[in-house]
């Protein structure tokens, strides 16, 4: 009897080959949605083995807020990544009954991915994400008041509007 494990290889190839045979890989855009995990919330499939990998605007980042979280602990498990499911981008893997902290992106690219076992379900999970502009500090100058130019202001800085 065949099963699938996803830390190892698939003819040969990564384990991003069983994502795509199985069609259970997802790819979203901002700037807003949910993610749920498969049947949710009647129980996710054993061996589910999926992705989503969600994408910001450049200099965006991606918050993940979940809602609900529930997977047989130890055993399946949401793995986060901080950009494409590699494994060098693992950030956390999440199991178990307890909801998880809002997570924020460090670059534009936020992934999950779940896999389950060959037993025992939950009810799985749910997350919304939202597309968050990041404020770049720094400096701006005056452009409508001219006699203000080459003025040097710092985000927070109270501008007077003079009379
Ligand atoms: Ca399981």
């Amino acid at each position: 009897m065949p099963t699938l494990s996803p830390s190892t290889e698939c003819h040969g190839q990564p384990f991003l080959g069983h994502l795509q045979a199985q069609n259970c890989s997802h790819v979203l855009q901002g700037p807003n949605g949910t993610i749920q995990s498969p049947g949710f919330p009647y129980g996710y499939p054993n061996y589910a083995n999926c992705t989503w990998t969600i994408s910001a605007e450049e200099q965006n980042r991606i918050q993940l807020v979940f809602q609900s979280f529930a997977l047989e602990e130890d055993f399946d498990v949401l793995s986060i990544f901080d950009g494409l499911p590699q494994q060098g981008n693992l950030r956390t893997r999440l199991t178990g009954f307890q909801l998880p902290a809002p997570i924020v992106s460090t670059g534009t690219v936020l992934s999950l991915w779940l896999v389950s076992d060959y037993a025992v379900s939950a009810q799985g999970f749910q997350a919304s994400y939202e597309e968050e502009a990041v404020l770049v500090m720094g400096t701006f100058h005056s452009v409508a008041f001219q006699p203000w130019n080459g003025t040097e202001w710092h985000v927070g800085t109270t501008v007077v509007t003079p009379q």
